[in-house]
């Protein structure tokens, strides 16, 4: 196989030219004090969530002390949690977000 793509005629490669990227988690942390809403409206807004969905991971986070927003690159997940701990601190609340390897 010289890496003809089928009736094309065009050079491919099997392999692909370029690494995966590194994924990371990105997580928000329970406390007893920033607002339910506020933590939906983090996950509508910041994470792109259904308010269905931003509900059941709030619900999750709140149930079980830590959840998962999202899986992102480094760069954007990055953006997530700065933009995240930017709305808490504006708005005076305590809540906490980070991010793992996956
Ligand atoms: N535990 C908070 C409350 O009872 C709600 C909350 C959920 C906070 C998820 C942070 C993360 N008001």
């Amino acid at each position: 196989d010289a890496g003809e793509e089928e009736g094309t005629g065009l050079a491919t490669k099997t392999r692909p030219a370029t690494k995966k990227p590194s994924l990371y988690r990105v997580l928000l942390l329970n406390d007893d004090y920033t607002p339910m809403e506020f933590v939906v409206e983090v996950l509508v807004r910041i994470f792109r969530k259904s308010p269905e969905d931003a509900a059941r991971i709030m619900l999750h986070v709140h149930q079980n002390g830590v959840g998962m927003c999202g899986v992102y690159t480094y760069e954007v997940a990055e953006t997530k949690v700065a933009q995240v701990m930017d709305a808490a601190r504006r708005a005076q609340h305590p809540l906490q977000c980070t991010m793992e390897k996956e």
